[in-house]
């Protein structure tokens, strides 16, 4: 799930733990939303005694799961050091605040990733740790954090979910002759695609996708280990003209179906319609992102096909691609992607000298 991600193994001092506490909040990527994953771990005398990561609004935040896990290994917390990837929160909502509970708890000093950007926030935890004697940090694996938690910021400054697109695409730049299916890809890709749907917590195709492919749109997460977690499958089909028979409309526990229309198809039993206003091409996309944020979205995965991609990017409203790129071509006509100078490329995969090569 995104990443590449400081291994804690390759720093040193204060950057290890802090990377440690990374490693933590990626627990929490696609089960957090509207709220930040944010990861913490407390550290006494150089050694790890409690590690907590937020994973679902209303549930404790990161730094009380770990103040709690220090507690049940009976751990002195008195005089520790916690890292968190999040400035701690000084505000009471839905819980919190996370400062009086460090402060209560005898933490001595506080090392925190990045600042939060929720105006109830914004700086106020650090100066309440600091004009209560504790010492503060900021900026450790700074811009490592900010990465990790930009999907947040962007909800915090927008009210906009994150996007993610992705396409598999042959050395020709193309998605292969139209009309047909995409290749199936190999295991550790595949692996790689899941990990990309379970990192959000919407995903969206388009209605011929959804048609040439009939996918389902799962997610593999599985439900014992995250029970609470919603997957939204959406698919884009303005006039209702995907059959009511396709695989991605059969009902699944935790993983609702919705289709964005503009106009008023016929309803499927057991579908949600997203009745949005027409946009620049089909439904207004950003209606649509509206409408999945309401629903508590904060990460979207877009996986095709290449005409809502080139939506998405026509637009500006994707925020990072991952292109599958092989280095056969796929035999069509190559798919133009205005893609922003300063992309950020969270994951790819490659065909290469007879295999796959995956980054992470
Ligand atoms: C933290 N630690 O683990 C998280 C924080 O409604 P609440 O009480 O859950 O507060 C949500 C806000 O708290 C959220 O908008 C963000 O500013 C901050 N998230 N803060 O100290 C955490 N998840
Ligand atoms: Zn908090």
């Amino acid at each position: 799930t995104g990443g590449p991600w400081p291994e804690p193994e390759g720093q040193s001092g204060d950057a290890r733990f802090m990377a440690l506490a990374l490693r933590k909040g990626l627990k929490g990527v696609g089960l957090s939303s509207p709220n930040p994953p944010v990861g913490c771990v407390l550290v006494q005398g150089g050694r790890v005694i409690g590690a907590g990561v937020h994973t679902r609004a209303g549930d404790p935040h990161g730094e009380i799961m770990a103040l709690r896990d220090a507690e049940a290994r009976d751990e002195e917390v008195r005089g520790a050091t916690a890292y968190v990837t999040l400035e701690p929160c000084c505000h009471q909502g839905r819980t919190g605040p996370c400062t009086l509970a460090l402060l209560q708890a005898g933490v001595a000093r506080v090392v925190v990733g990045v600042r939060d950007p929720n105006p109830r926030v914004d700086g106020g935890g650090l100066a309440i740790l600091r004009a209560q004697g504790v010492a503060v940090e900021e900026g450790v694996l700074g811009e490592a954090c900010a990465r990790f938690h930009a999907p947040f910021f962007k909800l915090i400054h927008t009210g906009l979910p994150w996007v993610s697109l992705k396409l598999a695409l042959g050395s020709d730049g193309s998605l292969g002759p139209a009309g047909r299916t995409t290749p199936i890809t190999p295991p550790a890709v595949q692996r790689l695609g899941h990990a990309l749907r379970r990192a959000a917590e919407a995903i969206v195709v388009g209605r011929h996708t959804a048609e040439v492919d009939d996918p389902q749109l799962t997610d593999r997460w599985s439900a014992s280990t995250a029970p609470h977690r919603v997957f939204h499958r959406v698919v884009m089909d303005n006039a209702g003209q995907v059959p009511a028979g396709a695989r991605v409309w059969q009902p699944l526990a935790g993983q609702p179906a919705l289709r964005a229309v503009t106009g008023d198809p016929e309803p499927l039993r057991g579908v949600e319609d997203l009745r949005l206003p027409p946009g620049p091409r089909g439904c207004s996309l950003r209606h649509l992102l509206h409408e999945l944020a309401a629903r508590g979205v904060g990460r979207v995965l877009v996986e095709g096909g290449g005409t809502l991609v080139q939506a998405f990017l026509e637009q500006g409203l994707g925020d990072e691609f991952h292109r599958f790129q092989s280095d056969l071509p796929a035999g069509g006509t190559a798919l133009e992607l205005p893609l922003p100078p300063a992309w950020q490329l969270r994951a790819r995969a490659r065909w290469a000298g007879g295999r796959w090569e995956v980054w992470r």
